[in-house]
């Protein structure tokens, strides 16, 4: 059986080398195997020790997967301690990501090479810890109290070259690690390279820690990780010794490991990763894409087209007329030009694209040859259809015929093709060339080899894509639709949108939904109210009239400066409108209600329990495979404080039970109006949590 560290004597260097795929973790039999090989190599007559990662790392941090369960020694700091008192001199060989107690593996050694494209850092803060290994006491004593600080807090993967210059490496070379170490060591020895234990340099000088931590409390917007890092570091300057300030490391290390945001974080950094990883998937290959096309070129089909030119795939967009097309080039050239701006595309890449891989159609045969088509024209059935018949008659067999729609019905557009097995719905965010999140909508037709392109597809864009089922909105915009008119009932009922906005946003989002709905365009709440009013509304719904009145005046919010908030030009935060309350008024004496007060505590509690018990029945309908799709719905598309998990991880750490009995409570009241979604019932008759379901999804 292979050993999760190898060990072997290379003349006179002991060469301990990492083998648990596939990044290394640090889990048991790692840190039992570093111990062991320092042993032996102390015994074996070795002179130094060189520590590097087989495949494509070294240690990428601790086993996350341990986090939560009973911890087994040797811990991870003991590790650290006994590399750096080792007699011998020890050398960390870096490539890949060398990352949280990777990195402080690599600190605790005396010396540190790298290849060039090694990243390192300690991402800890973004699962909702602190590095707790001795990184926030020794990285300062290397770097500085400022540089460890920023790379602390931010959690950011710093390059090796970086790296160098702050440093923390020693040297940056290329090659193949474990060759360049040994070379590395070699030289170490023949100057009589000292040991250079990190722990015996003095503590560093500190700085206004109160005013830092301050600033990363309110940077983290209700996240304490970043704060508490803060501390951390403060010990490494402030603390009597290394080893006082080590102990104060892992005291507030242990903390944080017990908070619920420890817990929302790992699920959110393992739900991220689950998404795509579907049964039904297993062995399906997706098509192969060469070039893409995009029917519209407006605000979301240039988003779409640049996202995959982004990606190095070539584009035909297709309008209508000539000016339309130019229009839609003028538009992924401003998105191409904010990624030049901000550093993500070089020049020469922006005018090899518009020049060689986009090219403008006004003729659908254009798009004969793509292996793939998204259509991304007015959220109209019958304009749809046209498009997708014109699709059908000339794209190659074996093409993908994808749709951009956020809530129609996918199956009556497949069906009005003669390929309905090829037809899927690709839901982008606006802006689709940023926003990470991706609705792979699967028709009742829809083929899995096509399905597997979608998810290709998301992942050649660097997207986060979830599996939807077919429904009116779909996974995200359904349970967005619910909240929302949960809000506008509250508001009818006595609470302003002022006040839900900043219950909202005390509560962890960037912004409330009335700052939202101002933001992606009033008039497109105004489109959807006059859509669902035309099929006939659920008699039990409320339909306010306020909102409608804004957009009658022509407010459609930032775009046109006005909306619930009044925006100066320029500015993307506003004051409140003060003709708002006026029409909210006026709306509840035309429906004779009296208005009452609301605590922000009830504001939230009726928020989140109309969010999770829609959540639940898109879950028990299927809509979504599991709750971590919901949850990582939510958090890529719908800016849901990130600590929390997503909506469901966060009802599991409230207690379903305590919000079934909200619900029930509340669905006989004109003002909630939704009745208990059965699978929540279920679970919590059954005691059970929505991760049970995740576990056996
Ligand atoms: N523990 C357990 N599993 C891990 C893991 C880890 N640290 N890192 C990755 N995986 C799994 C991941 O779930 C996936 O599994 C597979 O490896 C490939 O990952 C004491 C407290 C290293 C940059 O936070 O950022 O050290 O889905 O798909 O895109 O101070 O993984 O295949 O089943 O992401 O190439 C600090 C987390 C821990 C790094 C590679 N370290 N990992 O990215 O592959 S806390 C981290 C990453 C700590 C100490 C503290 C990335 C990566 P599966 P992947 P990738």
């Amino acid at each position: 059986m292979s050993q999760a560290i190898e060990y072997e004597k290379i003349g006179d260097v002991a060469v301990l080398a990492a083998n648990n795929p596939p990044v290394n973790a640090l889990g048991l039999e790692i840190r039992k195997g570093i111990i062991n090989g320092l042993e032996s190599a102390e015994v074996d007559g070795a002179k130094a020790v060189l520590i590097y990662g087989k495949g494509r790392t070294y240690f990428s941090g601790a086993d996350i997967r341990e986090f939560g369960k009973p911890p087994v020694r040797p811990f991870l700091p003991d590790v650290c301690d006994r590399i750096e008192s080792s007699p011998l001199l020890v050398v960390s060989a870096l490539h890949g990501a060398a990352l949280g107690g990777g990195l402080e593996v690599a600190l605790s050694s005396h010396y540190r090479i790298a290849i060039p494209t090694t990243r390192i850092g300690f991402p800890e803060v973004n699962l909702g810890l602190i590095p707790g290994a001795g990184g926030s006491q020794r990285l300062p004593r290397i770097s500085g109290v400022s540089a460890a600080l920023e790379i602390i807090t931010s959690g950011r993967h710093v390059l090796a070259p970086e790296a160098l210059e702050l440093g923390i490496l020693d040297e940056v070379q290329d090659g193949d690690p474990c060759e360049i170490g040994l070379s590395y060591v070699q030289a170490l020895l023949q100057r009589s390279a000292p040991r250079r234990p990190i722990s015996e340099l003095p503590s560093p000088a500190g700085i206004d820690f109160d005013a830092a931590y301050e600033a990363m409390l309110k940077k983290g917007r209700g996240q304490l990780s970043g704060a508490v890092a803060v501390r951390a570091v403060q010990a490494a300057c402030e603390a009597d010794s290394f080893a006082a300030g080590l102990a104060r490391e892992r005291e507030l290390f242990l903390e944080l490991m017990g908070t619920d945001q420890r817990k929302g974080l790992i699920h959110a950094f393992f739900a991220e990763r689950a998404v795509a990883k579907l049964p039904e998937l297993k062995g399906v290959e997706p098509r192969i894409l060469h070039q893409v096309g995009v029917v519209g070129g407006g605000t979301m089909g240039a988003g779409i087209a640049s996202a995959v030119l982004l990606a190095g795939l070539p584009v035909v967009m297709l309008e209508m007329s000539h000016e339309a097309a130019h229009a839609a080039k003028n538009r992924i050239a401003s998105n191409l030009n904010g990624a030049v701006k901000r550093g993500k595309l070089s020049q020469s890449d922006f005018d090899e694209i518009l020049q060689d891989r986009l090219v403008l159609a006004i003729d659908y045969g254009a798009l004969s040859n793509v292996d793939l088509v998204v259509e991304a024209v007015f959220e109209d059935m019958e304009v749809k259809k046209q498009v997708f018949s014109s699709l059908d008659a000339v794209c190659k067999p074996g093409a993908v015929l994808a749709t951009n729609t956020s809530y129609l019905d996918i199956n009556e557009i497949g069906a009005t093709t003669s390929r309905p097995q090829d037809v899927i719905g690709l839901h982008f965010f606006s802006p689709a060339h940023v926003m990470k999140l991706l609705e792979v909508v699967v028709a009742d037709e829809t083929s899995s080899e096509v399905m597997a392109t979608g998810f290709a597809l998301g992942r050649r864009l660097g997207k986060v894509s979830v599996r939807a089922g077919v429904c009116d909105g779909f996974i995200g915009n359904r349970i967005l639709n619910t909240y929302r008119a949960c809000a506008d009932h509250m508001v009818l009922d006595g609470a302003t949108p002022y006040q839900i906005d900043k219950a909202l946003t005390d509560f962890g989002f960037a912004m409330g939904p009335f700052a939202v709905s101002d933001l992606s365009g009033l008039d497109i709440g105004w489109a959807m109210r006059k859509r669902k009013r035309a099929e006939g509304l659920n008699p039990q719904a409320r339909d306010s009239s306020y909102a409608d009145k804004l957009c009658e005046a022509g407010h459609f919010g930032q775009k046109t400066g006005r909306g619930y908030y009044v925006y100066e030009p320029g500015k993307r935060t506003g004051t409140p409108n003060p003709d708002v309350m006026s029409l909210v008024e006026a709306d509840r004496d035309a429906r004779g209600i009296v208005a009452r007060s609301f605590s922000d505590e009830e504001i939230l509690r009726r928020y989140m329990a109309s969010m999770v018990n829609e959540a639940a029945k898109v879950v028990g309908e299927g809509i979504a495979s599991r709750p971590l799709d919901v949850d990582v719905t939510l958090l890529f598309g719908y800016g849901f404080p990130r600590f929390f998990g997503g909506p469901l991880k966060w009802a599991d750490l409230q207690g379903l039970p305590g919000i079934l009995e909200d619900i029930r409570k509340w669905s006989n009241e004109d003002s909630f109006s939704w009745q208990p979604a059965p699978l929540l019932e279920q679970l919590v008759s059954e005691g059970k949590t929505f991760e049970d379901l995740n576990a056996h999804n």
